[in-house]
């Protein structure tokens, strides 16, 4: 036990339900909803120390990182979320893009040669871009990199997919699957409390369907990641319950990798009138996800929304993983007015990042493997800079 919590579960000053709570992480015990609900009023430095120590007995200071790419077919959406600034552009066509299958190809092309070891696939729900089409844009992209990991379509995306060519969850993921994806991201979950996701989100596939999805997913041995939408209408207790939904089912499947708190960005959307939360609220978010979370080996912070200074505070805050070196297309996030405009970092700057702030740089794939460990690794040559 740290030096830290020991000090908590003997101080005098700790209130009597947080020593408790504090009792259960050290015994390794799970908390509960209430539990969690009640860590919102905890002070940050208390909720640090848990989160820090179940951080670093799970994952020591080693912090993860991989080299990927974004492509975002299109921005053109045929649902309305309210939090989200591309989806008046259904009706604005023309600040819509659409990519076509040889511009998503070269992408691929020009990448032929990079280190990277994973594509993220992730846009709109274009309603004409369907599963055939997917699917074989997949194939088309492991031809050019049979190596890389495909990790792509939200549930959300999924959802309208099957619903569209008429096909069972389970019939479009044994599709996608045998075409070469590999796994699944974690958008579209935002909040799973009906209420707040009608007013939210509420033309997208339900929360029982996000879950649906990602459970079939995982029975057909793709992995995916969940995330959550905080920091706009919703209170505690639906965080709670949004985690809690997850909890139980990876309890049931084991499937997810990661869990990915994303931060409310309120630039250019129809809930631009809410104020975003502070910095020492996305830092409670992390630390209780990571107390709470306790079946999920991995938080991760999405770097390119939150910025680079809050990144480096979360990895003492629970968070293990600050994604990867990305390049400049993410523009789901620029404009909804994300800290970092033009998100890439070159392996060389989030290496310096993680060792900033005392951590052990270490590169994966989607899966966790180690590809590189960067403890000792000095840059020299211009070339490795260079992405
Ligand atoms: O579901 C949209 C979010 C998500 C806003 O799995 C917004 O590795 C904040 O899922 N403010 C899609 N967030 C992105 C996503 C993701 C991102 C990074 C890594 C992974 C992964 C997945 O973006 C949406 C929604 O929750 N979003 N608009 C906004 N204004
Ligand atoms: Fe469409 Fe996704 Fe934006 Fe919702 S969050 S409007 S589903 S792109």
């Amino acid at each position: 036990m740290t030096n830290y919590l020991f000090t908590i579960l003997n101080s005098k000053s700790t209130p009597e339900d947080l020593k408790s709570i504090a009792q259960k992480v050290a015994n390794n015990e799970r908390i509960t909803i209430e539990d969690g609900v009640r860590l919102f009023d905890a002070d940050l430095p208390f909720l640090g120390v848990l989160a820090n120590y179940i951080r670093e007995s799970k994952h020591q200071d080693f912090t993860y990182f991989n080299r990927n790419i974004h492509i975002e077919p299109t921005n053109i959406c045929v649902f309305d979320c309210k939090f989200c600034s591309y989806s008046k552009l259904l009706k604005h066509k023309t600040e819509g893009w659409e990519l076509s299958e040889d511009e998503i190809l070269d992408k691929m092309r020009e990448y032929k040669d990079q280190p990277i070891t994973e594509v993220h696939i992730v846009g709109g729900v274009h309603p004409k871009m369907g599963l055939n089409y997917f699917a074989s844009l997949i194939k088309k992209i492991k031809e050019i990199r049979p190596d890389i990991h495909v990790k792509a379509f939200t549930a959300v995306e999924l959802d309208y997919m099957c619903r569209k060519a008429k096909v069972s969850y389970e019939e479009g993921l044994s599709i996608l699957k045998e075409h070469g994806q590999d796994s699944l991201p974690g958008g579209g979950a935002e909040i799973f409390d009906e209420a707040i996701r009608e007013q939210i989100c509420k033309d997208k596939c339900t929360s029982d369907q996000w879950l649906d999805i990602h459970e079939t997913a995982h029975k057909l041995g793709m992995p995916s990641n969940a995330t959550m939408l905080y920091g706009h209408i919703e209170e505690p207790k639906h965080l709670m319950d949004h985690m809690n939904r997850l909890r139980n089912l990876q309890d049931k499947t084991g499937g997810f990798n990661t869990f990915i708190p994303l931060k409310f960005r309120n630039g250019e959307n129809q809930m631009s009138h809410i104020a975003e939360v502070s910095v020492i609220y996305d830092l409670k978010v992390y630390a209780i996800s990571r107390i709470f979370m306790d079946n999920f080996s991995h938080i991760k912070a999405y770097w390119p929304m939150i910025g680079r200074n809050t990144a480096q505070l979360s990895l003492s805050y629970g968070v293990n993983d600050i994604d990867g070196t990305i390049d400049d297309t993410t523009k789901i996030y620029s404009m909804a007015g994300a800290e970092e405009q033009t998100p890439t970092l070159s392996t060389q700057q989030l290496v310096d990042l993680i060792k900033n702030v005392k951590r052990h740089p270490i590169e994966r794939d989607t899966l966790y493997k180690v590809v590189k460990d960067y403890k000792d690794v000095e840059f020299k040559s211009s070339e490795e800079k260079s992405y």
